[in-house]
């Protein structure tokens, strides 16, 4: 048997994926379904090889403001939901989003995400709704200059076009699955069509695009491999999966769990299919304790610093290391370290976004 025919078939993959052939439906899902300790180990370095080539140690950061946690819309994974009544929630001001923002970019975050629910009072009013949110986001925008991101739900294409205009530079807008039954379990009563098309929309106005998974909602292999299709039909700048956490009186509270290795193998693979673009390590899952997991599978970016002390809740999990000051990125530094990584300079962030543009 020669050398080359008696390598194992995962080898020969993770060989084609390191050379940026691009990978069959077949391999993807083998990838997928991947197990053993010392198979993952191979996928893991394969995925990191690829991120420093496009990244080098590089990481970039960013800032989270979860601005309002009022929602008109009824997700089924989500605790922010329109009828969960059980929770208390809350609406900044300008000045507070404006004071958050300020501390974050102080503290040396490359991009500010600005978040909310489809909160009524900005959706219902149209224009006028969210006429002091643009002002605010202009002179976040002109004070700092620091890359914004808007994840405020399928925004009116009007408001996109005056978010643009006041320097707003990505567009964030999870489907969450391409399959279009599960996207109706998960996003009750939300136009799938819509969602996408808006996303699309964004790219021609010329936002940079963040597209997302969630993992554990009843999603298959298949579903997966669909789903990076899509991300790459639409060209989306930034990919993310988190693994869903159950949310108390919601409907899917007692959904069965799925391990959580599902999500480190899911970031490989999109290291793997789309090595030059961002891929979060999201602190929102597992706090500052599933950050190394998350970056040794391949990502690159770590979101969702929260400033301690400020009120803001976090998405999937609520408060998890928000108030004890381990979203911070003092807490984050050595952990990028114990990663072989450091942080980007602020430079080489907008640089990579211009690029991009
Ligand atoms: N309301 C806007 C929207 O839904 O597009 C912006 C909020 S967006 C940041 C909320 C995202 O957090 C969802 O798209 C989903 O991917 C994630 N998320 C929400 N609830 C979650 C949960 N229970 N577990 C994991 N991720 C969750
Ligand atoms: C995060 N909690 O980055 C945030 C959120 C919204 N664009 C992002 C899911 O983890
Ligand atoms: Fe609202 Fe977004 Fe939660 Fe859905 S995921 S209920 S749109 S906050």
């Amino acid at each position: 048997m020669t050398k080359d025919s008696a390598k194992s078939k995962l080898d020969k993959i993770l060989d084609k994926a390191a050379n940026e052939i691009p990978l069959e439906r077949e391999e993807l899902l083998l990838l997928l379904g991947l197990s053993d300790q010392e198979d993952l180990s191979k996928l893991f370095a394969t995925a990191r090889l690829l991120r420093a080539r496009y990244f080098q140690n590089k990481a970039f950061i960013y800032g989270f403001v979860y601005f309002s946690t009022y929602c008109r819309n009824e997700c089924a994974f989500c605790l922010y939901r329109k009828s969960n009544l059980s929770l208390e929630r809350y609406r900044k001001t300008d000045l507070e989003i404006m004071e958050t923002a300020l501390s974050l970019v102080e503290s040396g975050v490359h991009l500010l995400d600005l978040t909310m629910g489809e909160d009524p009072f900005y959706f219902d009013n149209q224009e006028r709704g969210f006429e002091h949110l643009i002002r605010t986001v202009e002179l976040i925008k002109k004070s700092t200059d620091i890359p914004i991101m808007i994840s405020a739900g399928v925004v009116p294409e009007e408001i996109l076009r005056e978010f643009k205009e006041s320097g707003v530079d990505w567009y964030a807008t999870y489907q969450e699955t391409h399959n279009q039954d599960l996207y109706r379990k998960l996003r009750i009563a939300q136009s799938y069509e819509e969602r996408m098309e808006r996303k699309k929309l964004a790219r021609s106005m010329g936002f940079l695009i963040e597209e997302g998974l969630l993992t554990g909602v009843g999603d298959t292999a298949e579903d997966l491999v669909n789903s990076l299709e899509e991300m790459k039909k639409l060209g989306a700048d930034q990919l993310r999966v988190m693994s869903f956490i159950p949310q108390m009186d919601t409907p899917m509270q007692n959904f069965p769990l799925v391990p959580r290795l599902r999500e480190l193998i899911i970031i490989a693979v999109m290291r793997l299919v789309f090595p030059d673009r961002l891929i979060p390590a999201s602190l929102d899952v597992d706090g500052l304790n599933g950050l190394a997991e998350r970056l040794n599978a391949g990502a690159n970016v770590v979101t969702s610093i929260i400033p301690p002390q400020s009120g803001l809740a976090g998405v999937s999990n609520h408060s998890l290391d928000i108030e004890d000051g381990n979203r911070t990125i003092t807490k984050i530094i050595p952990v990028l370290k114990e990663c072989g990584l450091v942080p980007a300079s602020r430079e080489e962030y907008a640089a990579w976004i211009l690029k991009r543009q």
